[in-house]
């Protein structure tokens, strides 16, 4: 019997997945906050619980055989290291600029003889937002708290994830510009695709068939 290995995240990811991971038959059945690796309701598929940011990686080397992550961690990884057959349309949210309320910048306005520091833990998507519109900037990477960094003069502004705006207005923050929307995505390892054909397919159908029920 082919065995799978499906790599996740905990909190949002894990939560908003429940539901679809519990119809395809692969709930965990372990405790899902403390071990890192954990079988599921399918004997032979087992899922890996780890930071965000590494199911990429993981799902590249062939670690994991699929992974469920946010296209913004897709999108700021890069290349065309797995494959992307399905949006799982959960941990809904966007991706956008964001300002100090009483900012000029919230009016277009641009700081005078320097660049635009632009404080963010997404520097590859922030960097290629301003290429494409010929704006060169300074991009000042952190790894959490971003709303923090245009309240103590850090940064002009900020490149961050937003659900329901209420982060931003609890910091006198405001939204000047969108830049995409974010919704967390299936990954698949390249190789598996073709040497664990029949079980990954499987799975992937099964988890499709979720997100349209789902849908409704
Ligand atoms: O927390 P940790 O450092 O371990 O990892 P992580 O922050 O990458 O994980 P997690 O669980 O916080 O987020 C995992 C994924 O959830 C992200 O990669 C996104 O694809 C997705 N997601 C969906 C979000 C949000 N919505 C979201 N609102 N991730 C983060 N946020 C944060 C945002 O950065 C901001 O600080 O929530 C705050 C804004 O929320 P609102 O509702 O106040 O607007
Ligand atoms: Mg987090």
């Amino acid at each position: 019997m082919t065995t799978l290995t499906l790599a996740l995240s905990k909190g949002r990811i894990l939560d908003d997945s429940l539901p679809l991971l519990t119809a395809a038959g692969i709930a965990p059945t372990g405790d899902a906050e403390r071990l890192l690796r954990l079988p599921s309701q399918n004997p032979d598929v087992s899922l890996l619980i780890i930071r965000a940011t590494d199911v990429p990686t993981y799902v590249a080397y062939g670690a994991a055989d699929l992974g469920i992550v946010g296209k913004d961690v897709l999108l700021e990884h890069g290349g065309d290291d797995f494959y992307e057959p399905l949006d799982l349309g959960i941990a809904r949210c966007h991706l956008s600029v964001a300002t100090r309320k009483d900012s000029p910048l919230v009016h277009g306005e641009r700081p005078f003889k320097r660049r635009l520091r632009v404080a963010t833990k997404y520097p590859n998507l922030a960097r290629r937002h301003y290429a494409e519109r010929g704006e060169q900037v300074e991009i000042i990477k952190l790894y959490g708290s971003m709303e923090l960094a245009p309240l103590v003069g850090l940064a002009d502004v900020i490149v961050d994830l937003v659900a329901t705006g209420n982060t931003l207005r609890a910091n006198g923050l405001v939204e000047v510009e969108k830049i995409c929307d974010i919704s967390s995505r299936l990954v698949l390892n390249k190789a598996a695709t073709k040497l664990k054909h029949d079980a990954l397919h499987g799975l992937v159908d099964r988890l499709r068939a979720a997100v349209e029920t789902r849908r409704g």
